[in-house]
C-alpha cells in the first residue's frame, strides 16, 4: 500500500512510495534520487554494495520528472533532509519524462513566465507553483466559510447572457442558435434579482471580458467572489467586504504557513480605511498624483497602497458618471452628482468594486438611457423589480487580484492556473 512521503518520516521498516523524480546526483559509488510527492520530499539512497546491481543501474536511468513507484527500507541518516532515507529494493517506472524538460523546473528555476505558461502542466510540479494554488484553495474556501456564517446563500447563474452587464463595451459575442448573445461580463443582474428574493446570496463567477489592451491586471477569463444583500446600503456590504477579506487573510495566515514561507510572503491581516472620491482627489493633490477625473488613475491607486499599506481602502460616494447603470445616483452635499458606488484598493491596486444599486424601474430605464443603453434589451432585469424588490447593495472581488495584492506578485498571470489573455488561448 502507498504511503505519503511525509508520513513515511514517522515510519520504520519497509514502505511504498510512489511520486516524481525531483533530482538525482551521482557520487560514483552511490546514487540519490530525491522523491515527491503532494506531502514532501524524501531522499533515496543506492549505494552500489547494498543494493542490487539491477536497481543500481536502473537509478542511473531515471529522468527528472519521472514517475516511480519504489519499495524500500527506511533508515535513519544524519545528513539526509528530515533524517530519514530510503534504500531501495524495488523500483518501477510508472511515466518516464522525455528529456530535455522543456522549461526548468528546479526549485531556484530561471526560465520566464511566458515559456513557463507554454508548459504550466510541468510548471505545475515546482513547489512554489503548487503554493500559490493550494493558498488560493484555501482562499475560495474561506471565502465560502465566511459568508455561510454571514447567512449567504451560494449559487449558480448563467454564464451566457443576452445583453451586457457591465456597459456596451468589451463583450465576446457568440452564436446562440438563431440569436446573437454573449459570454457573461459578470453575473451582475442576476444576483441582484436573487438578492430582492432570497436577501444574502454569494458566488465565485467567471467572468469574460473582451478587453484588448494586455496589461498585468487584467485577464480576458476572471474569475470573481461576487456577494448581494437585500435591504442594504453600500456602507453595510464594505463592512461585510472589509469582514470577509480579514477572515480570508487570517485563514490563509493560519493553514498555510509553509507555503507562505516559500514564496517568503509575511501576510498581515489588512486594516480598514474609508474616504470619500473628493477626498482621495485631494490626497492625491497634495502628493502631486493625478487623481483621475470619474475613475481613480492607475497612479492614483498605487498612492493609495504606499500611503495605507496592507490596508483596503474604499473609496465612495463615487461620481456617478465613473460608474455602471446599475449603480444608485446620489445627491453630494453641494449637489454634486455621486453615487452609492465604491472601489476597493488594496496595496495599490483595486481589487473590488461595488454599491447600491438602482432597484427603481424608471430611474434603471433612465440610467441604461444614459449610457446609451437600450432598456428594452434588459426588459426581464428592469421587471425583476417591479414586483416587490426591496433596496440592495453588494460587491465583486477579482480573485486573482485579490491574490496577486495579498501575495505581492506583480503579474497577474502568475496566480491564474491556465491563463486567458489577447495572445493566450492554451494550454
Ligand atoms: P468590476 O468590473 O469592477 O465590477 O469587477 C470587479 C472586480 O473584478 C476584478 N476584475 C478583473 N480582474 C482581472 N482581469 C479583468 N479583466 C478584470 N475585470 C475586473 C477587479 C475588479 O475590482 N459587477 C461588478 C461588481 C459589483 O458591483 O458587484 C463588476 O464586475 O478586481
Amino acid at each position: 500500500m502507498r504511503t505519503y512521503i511525509s508520513e513515511a518520516f514517522d515510519k520504520k521498516g519497509k514502505v511504498e512510495l510512489q511520486g516524481w523524480v525531483h533530482d538525482s546526483r551521482d557520487l560514483g559509488k552511490i546514487r540519490f534520487l530525491v522523491l515527491k510527492d503532494i506531502s514532501g520530499r524524501i531522499q533515496i539512497t543506492a549505494h552500489k554494495e547494498k543494493v542490487s546491481e539491477e536497481i543500481f543501474k536502473l537509478v542511473d536511468k531515471i529522468t527528472n520528472e519521472s514517475v516511480i513507484k519504489i519499495v524500500g527500507s527506511l533508515k535513519e541518516s544524519k545528513q539526509a533532509p528530515g533524517g530519514k532515507e530510503v534504500i531501495p529494493e524495488k523500483i518501477e517506472i510508472i511515466a518516464k519524462a522525455e528529456q530535455p524538460l522543456p522549461i526548468d523546473v528546479s526549485d531556484r528555476s530561471k526560465t520566464e513566465l511566458p515559456k513557463r505558461l507554454d508548459y504550466r502542466f510541468l510548471d505545475l510540479h515546482r513547489q512554489k507553483i503548487q503554493a500559490i494554488f493550494k493558498i488560493e484553495s484555501t482562499l475560495m474556501q474561506a471565502y465560502r466559510e465566511f459568508m455561510i456564517k454571514e447567512g449567504g446563500i451560494e449559487a449558480v447563474f448563467p454564464s451566457i447572457i443576452s445583453s451586457s452587464s457591465e456597459g456596451g463595451t468589451e463583450l465576446f459575442k457568440m452564436k446562440y442558435f438563431e440569436k446573437e448573445a454573449y459570454l457573461s461580463q459578470s453575473c451582475q443582474l442576476y444576483k441582484q434579482m436573487l438578492a430582492c428574493s432570497m436577501e444574502k446570496v454569494f458566488t465565485i463567477f467567471c467572468v469574460w471580458r473582451a478587453e484588448k489592451h494586455n496589461t498585468v491586471r487584467h485577464l480576458n477569463e476572471a474569475r470573481q467572489l461576487d456577494y448581494e444583500e437585500g435591504f442594504a446600503d453600500e456602507f453595510k456590504v464594505m463592512d461585510v467586504l472589509a469582514r470577509c477579506v480579514q477572515y480570508i487573510v487570517k485563514e490563509i495566515k493560519d493553514k498555510r504557513k509553509e507555503e507562505l514561507e516559500l514564496l517568503e510572503v509575511k501576510l498581515k491581516i489588512p486594516k480598514i480605511k474609508y474616504m470619500t472620491f473628493a477626498e482621495a482627489c485631494d490626497l492625491m493633490k497634495k502628493h502631486k498624483v493625478h487623481a483621475g477625473k470619474d475613475d481613480l488613475s492607475t497612479e492614483a491607486e498605487k498612492k493609495l497602497g504606499e500611503l495605507y499599506p496592507d490596508t483596503i481602502v474604499f473609496v465612495h460616494d463615487w461620481p456617478i458618471i465613473g460608474k455602471p447603470f446599475y449603480i444608485m445616483p446620489k445627491e453630494g452635499k453641494k449637489g454634486e452628482k455621486l453615487s452609492g458606488g465604491f472601489d476597493a484598493i488594496y496595496n495599490g491596486v483595486e481589487i473590488s468594486s461595488g454599491g447600491q444599486r438602482v432597484h427603481i424601474p424608471e430611474l434603471l430605464e433612465k440610467r441604461l438611457r444614459e449610457k446609451g443603453l437600450k432598456p428594452k434589451d434588459f426588459k426581464s432585469y428592469i421587471d425583476s423589480f417591479r414586483y416587490g424588490a426591496p433596496h440592495h447593495s453588494g460587491w465583486g472581488v477579482g480573485l486573482e487580484r485579490l491574490m496577486t495584492q495579498m501575495l505581492g506578485i506583480a503579474n497577474i498571470r502568475e496566480v491564474t492556473l491556465f491563463p486567458r489573455d489577447r495572445d493566450r488561448l492554451t494550454p
